[in-house]
């Protein structure tokens, strides 16, 4: 009996892991749910079609590089298969111009213990992405028998899952900031949905980013799911498009957590890490002003690093403040060139998913006292 899925956390020693392709991607149209999240000074705003081919393949460099510097450590990596992505999506509820790419599987799929979740998305131009690991995730259903592969409910992602007055672009930053400090997002309720990213893994307890990516009802699903697991909802006021947790809080091993500066967890939503005797340090200051061109992500991808172990981590290789920080910390740092990659949709974390960390369930929060995250 072969055991492929196993993983509880993001700081485990890293066996074997997916790690995403840029191959075919687009930069897809605006739809409700993506348009909130493209800067209103963006050069990506009312740009669509497939990326420019020398940069998908600078992206491939890097992503390929990734993939070696891990199989020469003993990890094993497998590559999802890309589809043709330019082209349209279109279900009975809507009917969007292009899909979008499999460079961050992070965002997709959700490794909890032996099961592997297909996440609920709520961009409409990423539908289908989980098509791109459908072969890997047959593999693993055909060689370990203890793998639990999972879809949740597939959102139909109709009009009544967004609200549709809320990108305005007369909207001030500083009311962006209020009205995503005051939870007020651009999904709805109607129906369940999250990306995986936005869920941090952390043995028995689940700290799930309420954002513009995953609403209260995925929580709820989770809690019903899990019921031997405890979830958490956090926010993280200060990020005026909060989609997914790992540029904004990230474990680094058991006790440690790196939190954005500007973008930093309420007094209040700490007391659960303070009395367990975590300490939650800020990042450090990304060493960039910009993202790279055509990239959805903020600057703060200096802290969307891969840990391997408890003592060592990757991060992008121009990123010095993060790794100076990093190696103050006790962590062994490798240095990864990666910038490329962004645009593509993330960094370091972002573009790969585990399959296998060593280790078990473990309780890290074992006191719950007056908790105020907790689902
Ligand atoms: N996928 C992580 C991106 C978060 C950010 O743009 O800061």
């Amino acid at each position: 009996m072969t055991k492929i899925v196993n993983s509880w956390n993001d700081f485990d020693p890293l066996k074997h892991v997916i790690v995403g392709r840029a191959d075919h991607s687009c930069v897809p149209p605006e739809e409700p749910a993506t348009s909130e999240k493209v800067p209103i000074d963006s050069p990506m705003r009312g740009m669509w079609g497939p990326r420019p081919l020398e940069t998908v393949e600078k992206a491939n460099i890097q992503l390929d590089n990734l993939a070696k510097v891990l199989q020469e450590r003993g990890i094993k990596v497998d590559r999802p298969s890309p589809l043709q992505w330019n082209q349209p999506v279109i279900t009975p509820d809507f009917r969007t111009g292009s899909m979008m790419t499999c460079m961050p599987p992070r965002d997709t799929l959700l490794t909890i213990g032996n099961e592997i979740i297909e996440a609920a998305m709520s961009f409409r131009c990423r539908y289908w992405e989980y098509l791109a690991f459908r072969p890997l995730m047959s593999q693993y259903f055909n060689e370990d028998p203890e793998f639990l592969w999972t879809q949740a409910p597939r959102p139909r992602l109709s009009d009544k899952s967004y609200k549709h007055n809320y990108y305005d672009e007369k909207i001030s930053l500083e009311d962006r900031l209020v009205r995503t400090a005051n939870k007020d997002f651009v999904t709805t309720e109607e129906e369940i949905l999250f990306d995986a990213a936005d869920v941090m893994r952390m043995g028995k307890d689940l700290f799930i980013q309420h954002g513009l990516t995953t609403n209260r009802k995925a929580m709820e699903w989770f809690k019903r799911k899990y019921p031997e697991l405890r979830i958490h909802a956090v926010n993280f006021p200060g990020d005026p498009y909060p989609i997914h947790i790992d540029a904004t809080f990230v474990p680094l091993r058991p006790g440690l957590i790196i939190n954005n500066p500007h973008r930093k967890l309420p007094e209040a939503q700490r007391k659960i890490f303070e009395q367990n005797d975590w300490q939650i340090v800020d990042a450090a200051m990304p060493a960039h002003k910009e993202p790279p061109p055509l990239c959805y992500s903020s600057v703060w991808l200096s802290m969307n690093c891969l840990v391997l172990d408890h003592k060592t981590v990757i991060v992008e290789a121009s990123e010095v403040n993060q790794m100076e920080q990093m190696d103050k910390l006790g962590m062994n740092v490798i240095p990864m060139p990666f910038r490329d990659a962004y645009a593509f949709g993330g960094g370091l974390h972002c573009s790969t998913a585990d399959v296998y960390r060593e280790g078990t369930c473990e309780d890290y929060f074992p006191n719950q006292t007056g908790d105020i995250t907790r689902v």
